[in-house]
């Protein structure tokens, strides 16, 4: 039949207006008399969504046409932040849309205020996700995101006294008009229970999982706009549900609450995000959740593989499989069994399908985030996917042993099973052993990993472990959350930017022009009035937008040094009183980020911030050359406004710990300045910028391993340094804690005793760093002319190289 394609959507205002209020009327039930701001803004998704549709469908015809092959990223976490604007400008419908709305007397920055930020993520990983989606979209790559439709996503932050305490975050309170569920796109997925072994004397055996438990996944489908809007892909979310919403039997009997034991069990599996990023959840929920979402995955993609094609033998040519960190790495394990056991294919040629198919990106080489599952446990959950796990393992060992002629200890270093104490299954190892691929974030991360965790695994396949250095999205970290500077940019070197972001390089030409100069300035001051009004709304203090806005925002966490940041602070302060006499360059440090819930030294950071900035700040002889200020609940969106107003970025974790960063990427691209150490991307940073526009300091990755292998004398350190000692002091007798002076002292007893993260070890480098910093800024021109280079020359972190790159290098597609 030939079916008819409906006509496409008009973008002219008059009809976006008409369609709104038809959406008002129809869809919302309401009269646009009575209408609240939430209802205009789910009317106005709507009548956008409808536009995104149209492309939606043509992108996905478009890839059954031509037979390209697509990509899967799968990834626990998506920080998404919120979409509205992101779609509108991707489509091109900016103005339109405000004008529609306008006519009918409403704000479009008014309600798009109101979108809730879908914090499907902790931090830098899921963060890294989003802006992935949307680069795979814009540089027309067939892609999907997989991942968990979380109903409580990241925590939210509230202070109490100083404290961090978290509440549930509701961000589906009001629906979500920018989801289809599709109810035909469901999968059973089982836990536990046990394998029978099948078949006869003289035949290969055959293996059948019996689950005892059952649950199902549903999809539910937002579409991805790239730039442009050329293509649209999607991102899939999976929702557990019962299989049984209800036991009849049991409520018939009057058990109630029994009869909803299975929903209430199916349902908790998507209930909740882990809120640690740093640190391995290891509870049954989490793995649970790992394989609930990767089986839902691939038995949607082998079911799509085999509506083109009669078998598997081209997977690996029209399927590429990402895995986000090693979350997803028992998906290895569930491609091999319906491989083997659901669709009868042989070991040898599914281990060959899934290694050409699968590839892992590492996201941390800390310890403590490495995954690892208690064999009894993953023994008792996936019965079937232990015996896979065993199965390969021998294989690997045995190639390792025979041919490359193993020692015993690179053998134990290689296994899929951790021996030293009680037994685990490695994660990491089992996806670098199950993938063609394996990329670190940064170079100097990918170097790290070719040394540290999977030294001998690289030693056994030298040519897997490969770098792709993160990148971040220029629609959303620049045009949309920097318009001004966009339009300056704009009418100083023409729309190529726009399309092509390393053609910012034509900046270069004007960094050191007066009157482009002038224009910057006056954006980053109006960026900052903009924060400082945020500031003075939320949290009733003053910010005076003409001192530097030297910021750190990222999770709280020791390796990230806001303590040493804070102790900087308190040693200003310090010199700031008993040097009245000189000309201080006026500051105001601003902290946001959450702590893991279970991360007793970060949640502590946060009081000491917040301790400190209650003393600093009511302080007279300050004079307020100096103010601190941590705002609460850090998400997408405070970043994009906190992003554009900064005049200075924190980038200081002990060299070798942040896999990359991206922060750092983003306020560079805003015409920040960096104080950072050569760790993650920041090197990379330097490298492109140029030395003499970003303020170094600090212990090598290669320094921070010797002292730590030599043995660290943190005590001396701190004994030869005044200032250090001083502050350290301070801190730990309770000049910021007068309600409980011990609060703080086993915080800096830990800098004393051990110092991991080097703070003693670095302090005097970074409090010179920052008169650097002041020298700099006391000199306008010269700030300027390095802040204009630093959008000029950060073109090159965009993630839409880093995703062709991917492309290119690993996906070849
Ligand atoms: O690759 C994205 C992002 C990096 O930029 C950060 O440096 C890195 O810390 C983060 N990794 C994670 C995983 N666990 N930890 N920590 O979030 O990935």
């Amino acid at each position: 039949v030939d079916i008819p394609q409906p006509t496409p959507r008009s973008t002219q205002p008059e009809i976006l207006a008409a369609e709104i209020i038809e959406r008002l009327t129809y869809r919302i039930g309401k009269d646009a008399q009575v209408a609240k701001p939430h209802d205009w803004l789910t009317a106005a998704i709507l009548v956008v969504r409808d536009r995104i549709i149209d492309r939606w469908m043509e992108s996905t015809r478009r890839v059954y046409r031509t037979g390209d092959k697509r990509v899967y990223y799968l990834s626990l976490e998506f920080l998404i932040g919120r979409l509205l604007r992101d779609a509108v400008s991707n489509l091109g419908v900016m103005a339109e849309l405000k004008e529609a709305l306008a006519s009918l007397g409403v704000d479009l920055n008014v309600i798009a205020g109101l979108e809730p930020d879908a914090a499907l993520g902790n931090g830098g990983l899921g963060r890294l996700a989003a802006c992935f989606m949307e680069s795979m979209a814009t540089v027309d790559i067939p892609a999907y995101g997989y991942g968990i439709r979380y109903v409580h996503g990241l925590f939210r932050q509230q202070m109490a006294d100083g404290w961090q305490v978290e509440l549930p975050e509701t961000w589906l309170a009001h629906g979500n008009p920018w989801e289809f569920e599709r109810r035909e796109s469901s999968y059973e997925i089982g836990f536990g229970g046990s394998v029978e072994t099948i078949g006869g004397y003289d035949e290969p055996p055959r293996y059948v999982w019996k689950p005892a438990e059952r649950v199902i996944a549903t999809a539910y489908d937002t579409p991805v706009v790239g730039w442009r809007a050329h293509r649209v892909n999607t991102l899939r979310l999976w929702s557990a549900q019962p299989i049984d919403p209800i036991l009849l039997d049991a409520f018939n009997a009057g058990d109630h609450i029994g009869a909803l034991r299975e929903s209430n069990k199916a349902e908790s599996l998507t209930r909740v995000l882990y809120p640690a990023d740093a640190t391995a959840a290891g509870q049954e929920l989490r793995l649970r959740q790992e394989y609930f979402f990767s089986s839902a995955s691939l038995q949607d993609i082998l079911r799509r593989h085999l509506q083109q094609y009669p078998d598997f033998t081209n997977l690996a040519d029209k399927v590429a499989i990402q895995l986000n960190d090693t979350h997803p790495a028992v998906s290895i394990g569930e491609m091999l069994r319906l491989l083997i056991d659901v669709h009868g294919v042989e070991f040898d040629d599914a281990w060959e399908i899934t290694r050409n198919t699968f590839s892992y990106t590492n996201h941390t080489l800390l310890p403590e985030a490495l995954e690892s599952w208690p064999v009894p446990l993953f023994e008792r959950l996936l019965p079937r996917h232990m015996q896979l796990v065993y199965a390969i393992n021998a294989k690997i060992l045995l190639e390792a042993r025979k041919e490359k002629r193993f020692t015993e200890t690179q053998i134990r270093s290689i296994s899929l099973i951790d021996e030293n104490g009680d037994r685990r299954v490695r994660m990491g190892n089992l996806a670098f052993v199950g993938s063609h691929s394996t990329n670190g974030v940064s170079a100097l991360h990918t170097d790290l990993m070719k040394v540290t965790v999977f030294s001998d695994l690289h030693t056994l396949y030298p040519t897997r472990i490969n770098n792709k250095t993160n990148g971040i999205t220029p629609r959303r970290w620049l045009m949309q959350c920097n318009p001004d500077l966009t339009a300056l940019i704009r009418d100083t070197i023409g729309e190529k930017f726009l399309d092509d972001t390393e053609a910012l390089r034509d900046l270069d030409a004007y960094a050191d022009d007066a009157s482009f100069q002038e224009k910057f300035a006056t954006i980053k001051r109006a960026n900052k009035v903009q924060l400082a009004n945020l500031v003075g709304s939320r949290m009733g203090v003053r910010l005076d937008p003409s001192a530097m806005f030297d910021i750190q925002i990222k999770r709280i966490h020791e390796y990230k040094r806001q303590l040493l940041n804070i102790i900087e602070a308190v040693a200003l302060y310090d010199q700031i009183r008993s040097h009245p006499e000189l000309d201080w360059v006026p500051r105001v440090k601003l902290f946001a980020g959450k702590a893991a819930p279970s991360y007793h030294n970060a949640k502590l950071i946060i009081k000491l911030a917040n301790d400190v900035a209650r003393v600093i700040n009511n302080d007279p002889a300050v004079r307020g050359l100096l103010k601190i200020v941590f705002i609460p609940n850090y998400n997408v969106s405070l970043a994009e406004v906190m992003v554009p107003a900064a005049d200075l970025s924190e980038q200081i974790s002990t060299a070798g710990m942040e896999a990359s960063g991206t922060g750092n990427m983003k306020f560079a691209l805003n015409g920040a300045l960096t104080i950072g150490t050569l760790d993650g991307a920041n090197v990379e940073m330097r490298d492109h910028v140029g030395e003499d526009n970003i303020v170094i300091f600090g212990m090598t990755a290669e320094e921070v391993a010797n002292v730590r292998a030599a043995g660290h004398e943190p005590r001396q350190i701190i004994e030869g340094s005044r200032e250090l000692a001083q502050a350290l002091d301070a801190i730990a007798t309770g000049v910021f804690s007068p309600d409980d002076r011990s609060r703080f002292a086993g915080l800096i007893d830990g800098i004393y005793n051990h110092d991991w993260f080097m703070v003693a070890a670095d302090f005097d480098a970074y409090a010179a760093a920052q008169r650097t910093v002041d020298q700099i800024w006391t000199d306008p021109k010269s700030w300027y002319s390095k802040t204009i280079r630093n959008t000029a020359r950060m073109g090159w972190f965009s993630s839409d190289r880093t995703i062709r790159q991917y492309a290119s290098e690993i996906w070849r597609a």
